[in-house]
């Protein structure tokens, strides 16, 4: 039975751990049900802890002896660890545990994939590897011993003695049990070297499965990439002499940066042209840089409690944006990732699962690795680098390594180390931190001779989480347009406190348009009533090419709003700068390729709910359409140029300049396609040389229904690669017709290779079924049923990942009064299943709200 009150932990009764552990062996004797660990582990009194208890978290270990000092000693054994009585004087802890690795199918712990060994450990993971107090604050060096007939055996730090069917690591860097990880298999290594800054010579692996080989070139190039970019732009250097990576099949995230062995999905490190796509290239760069960033944002200063999740990876976030925007094009990962977080934050900081970047309380930590705590929280250091200057954001780093390396530190000793170097007062900025919820930003504008007069008033709607949101510290970079197009002010910040605030422009000629909010300057919804006119005005002129973008987006959404509610046609002058920005070869190809998107359906459903109007996801998909429709024959007299003008004839490179090429011609193709049918689509696919070109022609041919033949022929080339065959299924759920979507991914879960063991491809089917918003929201409710159905199946398999896909269901209220109770009723039903996770559990009943 499902525990009768679960239990909330909450952030301020974080108190420290009664001991100190100095140092931790352990020692693996590998089997796959019978796996023994034994666990050497010397601890001492903690002077500054006030809680004496010692207890050390384990679960589902089978104990087989446990010593303090040599002397059997009797434990006292529950559900979540064990305490026993210990000497008031350091003393040696020692335990031997069996565990299943083979049965482990949460993928938490010590679990095999394919046939190897691997773990997961963070959050609250080594507790299912050994007793152990299981917090981020404790934190010890480690060493290693691994038994087992497998020809690669690694763990973290050095290898120090090595045999056959043995190998002994030690870690000098003292650890967080959630950053400890083991590995062991039949792998093949690509390996290769960096020298750091100071002239060490750092030996680099990336293990595969033998068969995978081809497909590491590109990940080692990003790492090496990334080593190097941490040394020149934030001085750090790597500190050991080696660096793993190992990549495996089953894992329910993107990759893991234990120390020195990183850990990776498949997904998110192996590629090659002919089964990667550029977006999978561009993601891949960025993980392993995020996981190699972490050994200083994350590994050598980590987190002293689970409330303190986005110091690093907020942090972590906002340097492998960085790094992105620097290997590649500054705005298009700038609008690139404003879309993505209006597309997953924005829902989740504005819906029932509204948490802030530090949550105060959850019962699941699993559940808390949010855009929130990632996105949002990255965002919030953007603010802060804005707010501080560069001078001062770097300073503030560099003291922030000096003075927490070591540390399990907090976000007050973040924000300290910035007003040590600033000397600013951050006591309001720390909202940001505290509160939940999307600011609202109204400005309204008047202009009288030669004064423009912006007055700004910020609103937080309330939520759960933060019922009585105070103003926040809002950064506004804004400039101004003149009437010419020239630009007739640069960008400033102005700072918002208070809830309303004016600012005033003199000594101008003539009205100009205000260009707010650029580059995204803080995570806020603005809302600014501008004309049609003056958007295409930006659309045409703006300096900032996240705004003129925007000015762009925001009249798409006004040309649907306006055929979904009224049947208008669309604005002719948006249409002819839409078209001048798209054939304006100055521009790169990649930015013209964002200006063809438009809004999302669900982002539609979102602007007519908070408008007062229950969304109708079938009229949304029509007008969508209809958009599209118009948009082909709008540009047709260019499309064909442009899709020729784009073909790269060089060979394939997965670079910003190729891949701005590629996705600026498949972007007619589509267009073409939509007016033409699928005779250029299918010679595209005849001549594809890689998964770009390949996949976007079946994306296409099968959106005009025309593309049976080439998903057999994708099938029967691509069915054993894993990665590929995710696509395959992927992709038929994302281009079904909205009445067919839950009936494609249930024929799809019939298929011999659908496994729903395997987070990957679970997620390719229903991550895209509820991605596919009017085949998840369509009236007849059956796609809420089947993913019902499969959450319940998945639950007792995998929690972690049954209570992530649960986010489907938290954008409920927007819709009409039978579609709630359709989704209601799923809810509670999942929720009625005996034993459900305390993961899936804690999200549905949030949800529920
Ligand atoms: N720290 C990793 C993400 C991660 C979190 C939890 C996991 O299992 C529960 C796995 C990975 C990162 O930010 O990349
Ligand atoms: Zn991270």
């Amino acid at each position: 039975m499902r525990d009768a009150a679960p239990k909330t932990v909450y952030l301020a009764e974080y108190t420290p751990f009664g001991f100190i552990v100095e140092d931790v062996s352990l020692t693996f004797d590998l089997d796959p049900h019978k796996t023994r660990v034994k666990s050497r582990i010397a601890f001492r009194p903690n002077p500054e802890a006030t809680d004496k208890t010692f207890f050390l978290h384990g679960e589902n270990l089978d104990l087989i002896s446990a010593t303090i000092d040599g002397k059997p000693v009797n434990t006292e054994q529950t559900d979540e660890g064990l305490t026993c009585p210990v000497p008031d004087a350091p003393f040696v802890w020692e335990a031997e545990v069996e565990i299943d690795p083979a049965n482990n199918t949460a993928l938490e712990g010590l679990y095999m994939s394919n046939g190897m060994y691997c773990t997961q450990c963070e959050a609250e993971g080594f507790r299912k590897i050994t007793y152990y107090p299981d917090r981020p604050d404790v934190m010890a060096t480690f060493n290693v011993t691994v038994n087992g007939p497998h020809p690669v055996l690694l763990s973290n730090g050095n290898p120090v003695k090595t045999s056959q069917h043995h190998v002994e690591w030690h870690d000098p860097w003292p650890k967080p049990p959630y950053l400890f990880a083991l590995v062991a298999g039949d792998l093949v290594a690509h390996s290769d070297s960096f020298t750091t800054m100071s002239g060490r010579k750092v030996d680099l692996n990336l293990y595969v499965r033998p068969g995978d080989e081809g497909k590491c070139a590109f990940g080692m190039e990003a790492l090496k990439a990334s080593m190097k970019w941490d040394e020149d732009v934030y001085g750090r250097e790597y500190d050991l002499d080696l660096f793993n990576i190992v990549a495996v099949d089953d894992f329910n995230m993107g990759a893991m940066e234990n120390k020195g062995l990183n850990i990776f999905n498949s997904s998110a490190v192996l590629a090659s042209p002919e089964t990667s796509t550029d977006m999978n290239f561009e993601r891949i760069e960025a993980i392993i840089a995020h996981e190699y960033f972490h050994n200083w944002t994350g590994n050598r200063i980590t987190c002293r409690d689970w409330f303190q999740l986005c110091l690093k990876e907020g942090l972590t976030v906002f340097r492998d944006s960085q790094f992105t925007s620097d290997m590649r094009s500054a705005p298009v990962k700038r609008i690139s990732d404003v879309i993505d977080l209006r597309a997953r934050q924005f829902p989740e900081d504005q819906g029932p699962l509204a948490h802030p970047v530090r949550p105060e309380s959850f019962q699941e930590i699993n559940n808390f690795y949010t855009a929130t705590v990632y996105e949002k929280g990255a965002e919030v250091i953007g603010m802060l680098k804005t707010l501080v200057g560069d001078e001062g954001y770097y300073k503030a780093l560099d003291l922030y390594f000096t003075r927490h390396d070591g540390d399990a530190a907090t976000i007050e000793d973040w924000l300290k180390v910035f007003e040590d170097t600033t000397g600013r007062d951050l006591s309001q900025f720390k909202r940001w931190y505290s509160q939940a919820g999307t600011p609202r930003v109204k400005v309204e504008e008047s202009f009288e001779l030669d004064e423009l007069t912006l007055t700004f008033t910020q609103h937080t709607p309330p939520s759960t989480a933060t019922p009585d949101p105070q103003p926040q510290v809002i950064p506004i970079a804004l400039g101004l347009i003149g009437p010419d197009g020239k630009e007739v002010l640069e960008t400033q910040t102005v700072e918002l406190h208070e809830e309303t605030q004016i600012i005033r422009i003199t000594s101008l000629e003539g009205r100009p348009v205000p260009s707010i909010l650029r580059g995204f300057s803080a995570p806020i919804v603005l809302e600014q009533d501008l004309s049609d006119a003056d958007r295409a005005h930006l659309l045409a002129h703006d300096t900032d090419p996240f705004n003129r973008w925007e000015a762009g987006r925001t009249l798409a959404r006004k040309a649907l709003l306006g055929i979904i509610e009224n049947g208008a046609s669309v604005d002719e002058a948006y249409l002819d700068g839409l078209r001048a920005v798209i054939t304006d070869d100055s521009l790169d190809p990649a930015y013209r390729a964002l200006m063809l998107g438009l809004p999302s359906q669900s982002d539609l459903a979102n602007t007519l709910y908070e408008a007062g109007k229950a969304p109708d996801p079938a009229a949304i998909y029509d007008a969508t359409e209809t958009m599209r429709d118009v948009l082909a024959s709008h540009l047709k007299d260019d499309l064909h140029a442009l899709y020729k003008a784009n073909q790269v004839s060089e060979p394939y490179q997965p670079d910003a300049e190729q891949s701005g090429k590629r996705s600026l011609a498949n972007a007619m193709l589509s267009l073409i396609t939509r007016a033409e049918g699928a005779e250029l689509a299918a010679q595209q696919y005849a001549a594809a040389d890689n998964m770009t070109q390949q996949l976007a022609a079946l994306a296409n041919a099968i959106r005009v229904g025309q593309g049976a033949q080439m998903l057999a022929d994708f099938e029967a080339q691509w069915k054993d690669d894993r990665l590929v065959m995710d696509k395959w299924f992927g992709l038929q759920v994302m281009e079904a017709k909205p009445k067919d979507a839950a009936a494609t991914a249930e024929r799809l879960t019939e298929h011999p290779d659908f496994n729903h063991k395997n987070p990957n491809r679970f997620r390719a089917v229903f991550g895209a079924l509820a991605m596919h918003h009017a085949g998840f929201h369509h009236e007849s409710g059956d796609a809420y049923t089947l993913l019902a159905d499969w959450l319940i199946t998945l639950d007792p398999i995998n929690p972690q990942t049954t209570a992530r896909m649960c986010s489907a269901f938290q954008t409920w209220k927007r819709y009409d009064a039978d579609r709630q109770n359709k989704i209601k009723t799923e809810v509670a039903r999942i929720l009625a299943t005996r034993d459900l996770s305390r993961d899936t559990t804690e999200m549905l009943t949030r949800i529920q709200g």
